[in-house]
């Protein structure tokens, strides 16, 4: 069987659009939306011409494959590469690239350790440093909302709320990088986000280690719920791989993301001011609007049809969770933010058995974050054009000046 970049060889199913578009270029990349449009324009798939494998974006097939991780599986990787096919650059994550049952009881072990009652005992601790960081920026005529807030508030409260206190904001930033952009085609962004590779890799290793792992924190626990299963020694190391690879990226990007609504649209920054029950909603809909996480993969497990198309087993499916986000057919003015909109079923946190688990820390983050700036801050006028920065698998700003007006 032949390989096409690093999965199988397929041709274009019957019945359905072949596009010639490059998902992973710069160009769609720094301007998704347009993208988005034509995808969901074209039908419930495409065929990638580029690339051999399809794409949808449309919410009912994203939302299909997304929930059945029976034909459309995780363990042959998330990203373009098929594992069954070719070897990963690392280890397969335990949780995000394996199926049940095994998935099940890796799973569970993050679970318990991010449960609801663990990360309401950590509000204060994110609300005090949360307001800590915006004092410290106030004076502060123009700042740049990346490097200045959205970069240093998650590496300084996640490390310390997992119980990682010695780790560097490079390290956790460059290790996201590699994860993140390793899910697409060996372009120009893996490469570079590869290239500070060895050294970043190998402190991440090493953070994850028991030794490593301070008291009190929500690792320890994982050492702790696996102490007992001696055959698996290197799960509890493995899972705590994971909150490093999932935990900084995503946070900063959506935190980010959020700042960038806000700033664009200063009416609903304004109504949260004076409604702050409405902090949590304005969250949800920037992951809707500005879905962190574009897209990740699913591998068809066996032939199966989805919407009309027939599918081959082995065939990678770009699921494109930013287009389905804003699918017309499920949400009015997609991309308008809109602060009191209904948010629920917006798929940016994924959905089935593999959906984000670690969702509870992230709005717990965020939201103390939006808190502080809702309390503390009249407005929030950009200061220059944003700037996004191409990621594979991500959507994230590169730098967005500021002024945040006390
Ligand atoms: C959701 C996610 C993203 C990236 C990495 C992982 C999980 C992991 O488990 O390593």
């Amino acid at each position: 069987m032949g390989l096409f970049q690093g999965h199988k060889d397929i041709d274009a199913p019957k019945n359905i659009i072949t596009w010639d578009v490059d998902p992973y270029s710069e160009e769609v990349l720094l301007n998704p939306e347009k993208f988005f449009t034509n995808l969901r324009e074209k039908g419930p798939f495409v065929f990638l011409n580029k690339y051999k494998m399809l794409a949808c974006g449309r919410y009912k097939e994203t939302k299909e494959v997304f929930s059945d991780h029976k034909r459309f599986v995780s363990s042959r990787g998330v990203g373009i590469q098929d594992f069954k096919l070719e070897a990963p650059w690392r280890p397969p994550s335990l949780v995000l690239e394996v199926d049940p049952p095994i998935h099940t009881k890796n799973r569970r072990i993050l679970t318990r350790a991010l449960a609801p009652n663990k990360i309401a005992r950590l509000k204060d601790f994110f609300r005090a440093s949360a307001d800590k960081l915006i004092n410290e920026l106030l004076p502060i005529k123009e700042i740049d909302a990346i490097s200045d807030l959205a970069e240093i508030y998650p590496t300084r409260v996640f490390p310390e709320a997992v119980g990682l206190k010695k780790i560097d904001k490079e390290t956790l930033l460059g290790y996201g990088a590699m994860v993140f952009n390793a899910l697409g085609p060996d372009n120009e962004f893996r490469k570079a986000a590869m290239a500070k590779g060895l050294s970043v890799i190998e402190k991440i290793n090493k953070q994850c280690l028991e030794e490593n792992i301070e008291a009190g924190g929500l690792a320890e626990e994982i050492y702790e719920s696996t102490a007992n299963i001696s055959e698996e020694d290197q799960l509890a190391g493995m899972l705590v791989r994971s909150l490093l690879s999932a935990g900084i990226d995503t946070t900063v990007s959506a935190i980010g993301n959020l700042i960038w609504c806000f700033s664009k649209n200063p009416e609903q920054f304004q109504i949260i001011k004076d409604n702050k029950s409405l902090i949590g909603n304005a969250f949800e809909e920037s992951l809707r609007l500005t879905s962190p996480v574009k897209a990740f993969c699913r591998t068809c497990a066996a032939e199966t049809e989805v919407s009309g198309v027939i599918i081959e087993e082995g065939t990678k499916i770009l699921c494109v969770l930013g287009s389905a986000n804003t699918d017309p057919e499920v949400w009015d003015n997609p991309y308008n933010y809109d602060v009191t909109r209904r948010t629920i079923g917006h798929l940016a946190l994924g959905i089935g058995v593999h959906n984000c688990v670690g969702q509870t820390l992230a709005r717990a983050e965020v939201t103390a974050l939006a808190g502080a700036l809702a309390d503390k801050v009249r407005s929030i006028k950009p200061m220059g054009s944003a700037n996004w920065k191409p990621n594979n698998a991500m959507r994230s700003l590169e730098s967005l000046p500021i002024t945040l007006e006390a």
